[in-house]
C-alpha cells in the first residue's frame, strides 16, 4: 500500500482570518491600542514576565546537562526545602521586574518580604510564584510559573507596602502561568477572557494558539492528593467517591500549573482540601490561588475556598493559605454543597 504524503488541503478564508499565529507581544500591543489612555506599562509589565519565562524555560531544558538540579540546601519563608531551579528562578524573575522597571514591588513565594525595585513611581505590584511544583523539577515532570498584577494602593510616588498586596483578588488587573511542559504555554488575561500562546522555541516567541479560552461547564477528571484522602473533611471524601462512582478519571500531577491546565481545557475540577498537617490548605492565596481562579471564572470556570468565592477572600498576611476547589463551575458547585 502506498501512503501519499501530499496534501491538498487549503485553509479557508475563515480559518485563514483567524487570529491564530499572532504573537504574545503584538497581541498585547493591540489590546493596549483598544485603550486610547493606557500608558503602556502594564503591557510592558506583561512582556517582561514573558521574557523571564522563555529564560526560565531554556535553564529547564538545560537542567540535566548543568548542576541545577537537586536541593539547595536552603528552606524559603514557608519552611519547605529550596530547589536550586526554584532559586534561580527566583532571581531571574525579580531581575527581569526590575529591569523592566514598571512594577514598584514584588513578592515572591521564596521571599519573606515585599521586594522593593526602587521604582516608586511605579503603578502596579506583582505577586508571583516564580517555579511551582517544586517536587517535580528533578524528575522531567511539567511545572510553572504563576502571577498577578495589581494596581497599586499607596499614593504613587511612595515606598510601597505590604497595603499594596492586600487587596481581594477581585482586585487583580492582570494574571496568568506560563506551563513548562510537553510545550511551553503563557495563559493570561486582563479581565477580558483568557487567551493562551505556545512557545516556539526555534523563534523564540509565544504564539497564540489558544484563543478565548473556556472551561466546560462539567466535566470528568478531578485532581487530587489522595494520599491525603482520610485527611479530607468529610464531605470532600464523599466527593470523591462518588467521582469514583461515575468512573471520572483521577489525574494528578502535583504542579498546580499543569493540573489546573489539563482540566481547563479538559473539564476537571482541581482540590486541595484542609488536612490535619494543612488545616488552611497548602496554596498560597495570593500567588497561587488568586491568579489561578482570576483565570477559571474568565474561562467560565469556578474557584472556591468551600465557603466562598476564592476572589472574595481579603488578604491578611501575604503568604496565607487557602483550601482550593477550582475549575469546571459544574463541579465546583456540587463539591461546595
Ligand atoms: P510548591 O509551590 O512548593 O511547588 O507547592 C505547590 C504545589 C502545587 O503545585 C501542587 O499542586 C501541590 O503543591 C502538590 O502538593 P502535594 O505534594 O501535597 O500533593
Ligand atoms: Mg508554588
Amino acid at each position: 500500500m502506498s501512503v501519499s504524503f501530499t496534501s491538498t488541503y487549503l485553509m479557508t478564508n475563515e480559518e485563514l482570518a483567524l487570529p491564530v499565529g499572532i504573537t504574545l507581544d503584538r497581541f498585547i500591543m493591540r489590546n493596549q491600542e483598544a485603550f486610547p489612555f493606557a500608558s503602556g506599562e502594564l503591557s510592558q509589565l506583561l512582556r517582561d514576565i514573558a521574557l523571564a519565562g522563555k529564560i526560565i524555560n531554556r535553564e529547564i531544558n538545560r537542567a540535566g546537562l548543568i548542576d541545577i538540579t537537586g536541593q539547595m540546601g536552603s528552606q524559603n519563608v514557608q519552611g519547605e526545602v529550596q530547589q536550586k531551579l526554584d532559586v534561580i528562578a527566583n532571581i531571574r524573575f525579580i531581575r527581569a521586574l526590575k529591569n523592566g522597571g514598571e512594577a514598584c514591588a514584588i513578592i515572591s513565594e521564596e521571599e519573606t518580604e515585599v521586594i522593593l525595585p526602587g521604582n516608586n513611581h511605579g503603578k502596579y505590584v506583582v505577586a508571583i510564584d516564580p517555579l511551582d511544583g517544586s517536587s517535580n523539577i528533578d524528575t522531567n515532570v511539567s511545572i510553572g510559573t504563576i502571577f498577578s498584577i495589581y494596581r497599586r494602593k499607596t499614593p504613587v510616588g511612595t515606598v510601597p507596602t505590604s497595603i499594596d498586596f492586600l487587596q481581594k483578588g477581585r482586585e487583580q488587573i492582570a494574571a496568568g502561568y506560563i506551563l513548562y511542559g510537553s510545550s511551553t504555554i503563557f495563559v493570561y488575561t486582563t479581565g477580558k477572557g483568557v487567551n493562551g500562546f505556545t512557545y516556539d522555541n526555534s523563534l523564540g516567541e509565544y504564539f497564540l494558539s489558544h484563543p478565548q479560552m473556556q472551561v466546560s461547564k462539567s466535566g470528568k477528571i478531578f485532581s487530587c492528593n489522595e494520599g491525603n484522602l482520610f485527611d479530607f473533611p468529610q464531605a470532600i471524601q464523599q466527593y470523591i467517591e462518588s467521582c469514583k462512582r461515575k468512573n471520572y478519571a483521577g489525574r494528578y500531577i502535583g504542579s498546580l500549573v499543569a493540573d489546573f491546565h489539563r482540566n481547563l481545557l479538559k473539564g476537571g475540577i482541581y482540590l486541595y482540601p484542609p488536612t490535619e498537617k494543612t488545616p488552611s490548605g497548602k496554596l498560597r492565596l495570593l500567588y497561587e490561588c488568586f491568579p489561578l481562579a482570576f483565570i477559571a471564572e474568565q474561562a467560565g470556570g469556578k474557584a472556591t475556598d468551600g465557603v466562598q468565592a476564592i476572589l472574595d477572600i481579603v488578604p491578611t498576611d501575604l503568604h496565607q493559605r487557602a483550601p482550593l476547589y477550582i475549575g469546571s463551575q459544574e463541579m465546583v458547585d456540587e463539591v461546595t454543597q
